[in-house]
């Protein structure tokens, strides 16, 4: 079925240039206190935004009052990471005011696209889980669900990565320099946090235990810092609330430590460290104390505020989880069930069955990955330190779980010990996933693959005991930031093919099909990618002195670095490649840019190592005469959400290559489809799923399957007697070992190779033929001009599924319970 979305009469007025030029003076004057002749492009763009957020602030109180008034249930987003990148071009897009006030900027001598750029990207996250999060937030306001996303205020978020001699630098990312336009400080929202401590029983008279009250040592406020949201037409504007960590009351504190500022200082950081950095580690151990305060200080402020909230409307706490709706993004947020429960027995008064009967019809969880090293766990010493009576009630879930299991006769004891909240061999351990699967009515996965595999792997033991509880919501992406506003191109040539309806329902733009065998439209959609190719070309010419040709074919994997998205397969590849045109210079090669972009984990080593490869690489091929220029490989500093804006819509191909069952769904698959690149590919996440929307010849399959990666691993895989087998492979591995891209240091990449001679977890050697075969498929096909452009257009015109705004309204429907 297909969703009409502007269900609201949209509100929107379109005021014409001259007034909103007018509001922009008033605003540089009155807001950022400037005349025209000492204004720089800074006060110029902070002006433009305060214009754009006033007009947003009408729809945003219309929209809170309604919901308050039709006691409309609320979704709440607690998520650590909002990869939200920049907001004007997003908001004058959605507010259809886009063309007006680059007029209005016009007339006053300002260009547009000039002061967008100066916008920093937001960057408060890692990478897909975060990115989705913001994907969420738009299509809530779209579809018109009231939601708030909550998470933390990271002063300084992903880090900013510089190259320097092909290693990966990095530097802070001080986003906040010039103040933020967007956000509404609420210093009257803010909630105390404790940590530490003890817990004190409070018995009556006659002995009983009444209540266990929990006397924290340390305090720190979480203060609210509001963003609004707007949904396309400004449908609806929602809520991402951050909190930013304060002391309490560094008055008061100087009194307390009398003659001790260093003391005092020492208390003001502490509060300050909570939300100085996100952690730059994505699917990789964190583990630091200073991660899990983060954590509960985040939830714990939510919890608080919800709560309240709550109260505020409804009087008691019984009607929570029909009015309330929260949702975990990953574990992150896990403490909140245990903190959940303990606002609602030991600050409310209620019993452990009623309690825990809210907290599970409250929450629901999404799992992002199965990697065992993402999987997060806390040293129950640690746990138990900072938050005492959170382990008391972790220990009281466990023992509720663990009899409901051995009650039902079906699990043994080792069975038992896995659905355990506690790792009981090593180090005892709190298992945060356990811990948000038995605390939630609905656990989710993010594609059809991942999510029959967490019930294979990661929760069959709780799967077993709760049969119910998993589900699929395969992601999507805002097709407004990832289509409208990044492909202006493509979407007025969309426009033109099929009228406006697929931007009110991006389902409609299936059809666009029918034009792919349109010779006439196929020139016309040529000239759309070529013109994005050109951007992109100027792009890393004005940023890296490098030269492309946009008729090259222009292949692209840009995502973090991880050893399971096999940046080192596409790698060797260009390697191989780079050997086959210098032996065979008679053959027809065709022209291809491979582009590269993604940041590592600081403490990734191997992931580090693969980004100085891609360079040493890159310095080898696009100096080789022999090359001429029939190959080029380009590492683009920086990946983030703009880069992202500019990358995909100059995308022909698009490497989704991840070792099959590793990777939880991507989403910059989608964003490619969507932009009219084709996918090279395994079956792995959601590629599956985008194989069966655009069809087997629309997209390039290869590799081996989970099935098949499982059965190689588990029968004595032998990478050596595979790399023997290729000689590409085998010449291609050789010469990276032997130093030929680094002589400067022959020994950089002997361990990294050793790695897939001796072990090749990843199966990169057992991949490499297949993969390397199916790009001289992608070769051939694109030889044909005709035949690619028509494969383009068919992956634009059948991707639309992938839209977050489906996704959300699966999660309303058969999560949330909240109408669509
Ligand atoms: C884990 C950790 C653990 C250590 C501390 C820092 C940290 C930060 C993030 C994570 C979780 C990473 C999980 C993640 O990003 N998963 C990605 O989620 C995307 C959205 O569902 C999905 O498309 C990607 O396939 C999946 O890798």
């Amino acid at each position: 079925m297909t969703h009409a979305m502007a269900s609201k009469a949209p509100i929107l007025e379109t005021p014409d240039p001259k007034t909103l030029a007018d509001e922009v003076l008033k605003a540089l004057k009155y807001r950022v206190g400037k005349g025209t002749a000492v204004a720089t492009q800074y006060d110029w763009l902070t002006a433009s935004i305060k214009v754009v957020r006033d007009r947003i602030v009408d729809h945003w109180m219309q929209a809170t009052q309604e919901a308050y008034a039709q006691q409309e249930k609320r979704v709440y987003y607690l998520s650590l990471e909002f990869l939200i990148g920049r907001l004007m071009r997003d908001a004058f897009s959605n507010l259809g005011l886009m063309d007006n006030m680059r007029e209005a900027l016009r007339s006053l001598g300002v260009d547009l696209d000039l002061i967008a750029a100066l916008e920093p990207d937001a960057a408060l996250g890692n990478g897909g889980l975060g990115r989705l999060a913001a994907c969420f937030m738009e299509s809530m306001a779209t579809v018109d669900i009231p939601a708030h996303g909550y998470g933390i205020r990271y002063a300084n978020g992903m880090f900013r990565q510089e190259i320097h001699d092909g290693w990966q630098v990095e530097l802070p990312e001080t986003w906040l320099d010039h103040g933020n336009p967007w956000e509404f400080e609420r210093r009257e929202r803010s909630f105390e946090v404790g940590f530490g401590g003890a817990v004190e029983s409070i018995t009556s008279k006659d002995g009983r235990l009444e209540r266990h009250v929990w006397k924290p040592i340390e305090h720190v406020l979480a203060v609210a810092y509001d963003t609004p949201v707007v949904g396309w037409r400004a449908n609806r504007v929602n809520t991402l609330r951050l909190w930013s960590g304060m002391p309490i009351d560094p008055i008061l504190l100087d009194k307390f430590n009398a003659g001790d500022h260093i003391g005092a200082l020492a208390e003001s950081n502490k509060a300050d460290a909570l939300s100085r950095v996100l952690y730059p580690a994505d699917s990789h151990k964190a583990g630091q104390e200073l991660r899990l305060r983060q954590e509960y200080f985040f939830s714990t402020a939510s919890l608080q505020d919800i709560i309240q909230r709550h109260l505020s409307q409804y009087g008691d706490l019984q009607s929570l989880p029909d009015k309330a709706a929260i949702h975990l993004n990953d574990t992150h947020p896990a403490i909140a069930v245990p903190e959940l429960m303990r606002l609602l027995m030991d600050v409310h008064g209620m019993d452990f069955d009623q309690a825990w009967s809210i907290t599970k019809r409250t929450f629901g969880y999404t799992n992002h990955t199965l990697l065992p090293e993402a999987l997060e766990s806390w040293p129950v010493p640690l746990f138990e330190r900072l938050l005492p009576r959170h382990m008391q009630i972790v220990y009281a879930i466990n023992a509720e779980v663990l009899l409901e299991a051995r009650a039902s006769d079906q699990f043994s004891d080792e069975q038992i010990g896995r659905i355990s909240l506690i790792q009981e061999n090593g180090d005892r351990r709190v298992r945060m996933g356990n811990l948000a699967f038995v605390g939630s009515h609905s656990i989710n996965g993010v594609s059809a693959l991942h999510t029959e595999l967490m019930k294979e792997t990661v929760f069959a033991d709780l799967h077993k005991l709760y049969p119910d509880r998993i589900n699929n919501k395969t992601n999507g992406i805002t097709p407004r930031r990832w289509l409208i506003q990044c492909n202006p191109g493509l979407t007025a040539l969309t426009r033109e093919a099929i009228g406006d309806r697929f931007l009110d329902d991006i389902d409609a733009i299936k059809e666009l099909d029918a034009f792919a065998d349109d010779a006439a439209f196929r020139d016309k959609f040529a000239a759309v990618k070529r013109a994005n190719k050109v951007r992109l070309a100027n792009l890393v010419a004005d940023r890296l002195g490098i030269k492309v040709d946009p008729s090259a074919l222009f292949d692209i994997q840009i995502k973090r670095i991880h050893e399971y998205k096999r940046q080192l397969l596409n790698i060797l590849e260009a390697i191989a490649l780079y050997d086959q045109i210098r032996s065979h210079p008679e053959r027809d090669w065709m022209p291809r840019v491979k582009f590269f972009g993604g940041k590592a984990a600081p403490s990734y080593h191997n992931a580090k190592l693969i980004i100085k490869l891609a360079n040493d690489v890159a310095k080898v091929i696009n100096r080789d005469p022999a090359v001429r220029g029939l190959l080029k490989v380009v590492f683009v500093p920086n990946y983030n959400v703009s880069l992202a804006e500019i990358m995909m819509p100059a995308a022909d191909l698009s490497e989704q290559i991840s070792t099959a069952g590793m990777e939880a769904s991507g989403t910059g698959n989608m964003k490619f489809a969507l932009n009219g690149a084709l996918t090279i590919g395994t079956l792995d996440g959601a590629n599956v799923e985008i194989k069966e929307c655009v069809g087997d010849d629309n997209i390039f399959i290869f590799g081996l399957t989970t099935a098949e990666v499982a059965e190689r691993r588990s029968n004595g895989y032998d990478p050596r007697s595979v790399i023997e087998a290729s000689s590409e492979l085998a010449q291609a591995v050789a010469a990276v070992s032997s130093g030929v891209f680094s002589p400067d240091d022959p020994e950089r990449y002997r361990d990294l190779m050793n790695g897939l001679y001796q072990s090749d977890w990843f199966m990169v050697a057992a991949d490499f033929d297949a993969y390397a075969a199916t790009q001289r498929d992608v070769d051939a096909v694109w030889r044909n001009s005709p035949d690619w452009y028509a494969k383009a257009i068919r992956n634009v015109a059948r991707v639309g599924w992938f839209s977050s705004d489906r996704t959300i309204r699966q999660y309303a429907k058969e999560i949330w319970n909240v109408p669509v």
